[in-house]
């Protein structure tokens, strides 16, 4: 998989070259390529923002840059046609379900936007050239694309075969195929300021261990997420 992002703050993305996604670019699964917008600019002062038509607060991102960097990505794309995922809080809400999607596609091109946007024609030319993407982290404002984009790929990227090391584990989590949160998880010591472990996990009885898993998984998502629950329980 190759994942490009294009950015005014690229630094913001240094992250991704830390833990798990670090060691996944290291051993080639993942290639990421972090781009700034202000080097497709060709004034002094690397200009990417403008006031915005009809007036209004905030300025408004210029779509020639976003235009000039994202061709360079498209010249240097493995496919055709490669998504681009533009955060936004205008977006469909992004998911377990799309990140699974997500995961299986070849090259995932990020535009992290800031101040008021990009010019609404940044997205009919892209439309052109390729599979757009309008996703938003959740229904609360950010200042900018940077923190989405990230989680968006730590989402996707853990899915991409060899990265997490005991695949197993992306079974058993919050928000997988079954709908239901994840169970609670104890370590040594068995008792700690005088909490216990429950019995039934130091009991070696695994059939046992795993109804009472289940049983903390569905209590767990009545209580928490009575809208999970109802949601799983309407498509049962
Ligand atoms: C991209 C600029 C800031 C947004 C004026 C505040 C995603 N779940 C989410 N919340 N916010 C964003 C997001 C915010 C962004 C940009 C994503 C680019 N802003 C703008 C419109 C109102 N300011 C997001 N994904």
């Amino acid at each position: 998989m190759r994942i490009d992002v294009v950015s005014i703050f690229p630094e913001y993305l240094r992250v991704l070259n830390l833990s798990l996604l670090g060691k996944a670019q290291e051993a080639g699964l993942i290639e990421i390529h972090v781009h700034d917008l202000r080097d497709y600019t060709f004034d002094r002062h690397k200009t990417v923002d403008d006031t915005p038509y009809g007036g209004g607060a905030g300025m408004v991102m210029k779509p020639e840059p976003w235009a000039l960097a994202l061709k360079e990505v498209l010249d240097a794309s493995p496919v055709k046609e490669p998504t681009l995922i533009v955060p936004t809080p205008s977006g469909e809400v992004f998911s377990q379900p799309a990140a699974h999607k997500l995961a299986q596609v070849e090259h995932l091109v990020f535009a992290c936007g800031r101040y008021e946007g990009i010019d609404e024609r940044m997205f009919h030319w892209a439309r052109e050239h390729f599979e757009v993407r309008l996703l938003s982290l959740g229904d609360y404002v950010l200042n900018g694309g940077e923190v989405a984009a990230l989680a968006m790929i730590e989402s996707v990227g853990r899915l991409v075969p060899g990265v997490v090391g005991n695949p197993d584990s992306l079974v058993e989590e919050s928000h997988s195929e079954d709908g239901l949160l994840e169970y609670p998880v104890y370590t040594k010591p068995s008792s700690w300021r005088g909490y216990d472990v429950p019995e039934v996990l130091l009991s070696g009885d695994h059939a046992k261990i795993a109804a009472w898993r289940r049983e903390q998984q569905e209590e767990r998502t009545r209580r928490r997420r009575p809208d999970l629950w109802t949601k799983r329980q309407d498509m049962a």
